[in-house]
């Protein structure tokens, strides 16, 4: 093991598909007795045409789905996207606590702590993406460094290579 000042596990790269790069994909641990569990990341779309997340397996749970967060009077409250959600050309989706995310309907075992497992993403235009997602603690923050906190090293996903 190598003890880095940041640790990002090296098994999760950022993906990209086609026009569609994946990043930092990752889950909360989900208390004992959970039936439900959420899963964030983040997808781009650098293309010229506006693709769309249909909808998403894995072998954690029984199906999942893709929900949005809205505040009604202070109410936060989960809807079912059954549509799927649109990822326009040019255009990040961030999924996050508190926003969009995938819910796993009927966990077949208790997501635990650093634990990985796959998700194959199905978009409408690009196809399936099959992503690795990381698990944190019960409550806890995305396992990657956010772009706060590296300030200075930054990767830069916007200046990428011309292709
Ligand atoms: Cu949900």
């Amino acid at each position: 093991m190598t003890a880095l000042a940041v640790t990002r596990p090296a098994i999760a790269g950022d993906i990209k598909v086609g026009s569609l790069i994946v990043e930092n994909p990752w889950a909360r641990a989900t208390p004992k007795g959970a039936k439900v569990g959420a899963g964030y990341l983040s997808i781009f779309n650098i293309g010229k045409v506006d693709d769309r997340l249909i909808s998403a397996t894995t072998d954690i749970s029984k199906s999942v789905e893709i929900h949005s967060v809205s505040m009604t009077n202070g109410i936060m409250k989960m809807r079912k996207l059954s549509d799927g959600l649109a990822i326009k050309s040019k255009n990040l989706v961030d999924f996050k606590p508190g926003g969009y995310h995938l819910m796993f309907i009927d966990l077949k075992a208790r997501l635990k702590k650093e634990q990985s497992f796959n998700v194959t993403l199905k978009f409408e235009k690009t196809g399936e993406i099959d992503v690795l997602f990381l698990t944190s603690g019960i409550g806890g923050k995305s396992p990657y460094p956010s772009e706060e906190e590296t300030s200075g090293s930054n990767s830069g996903s916007q200046s990428g290579q011309s292709n």
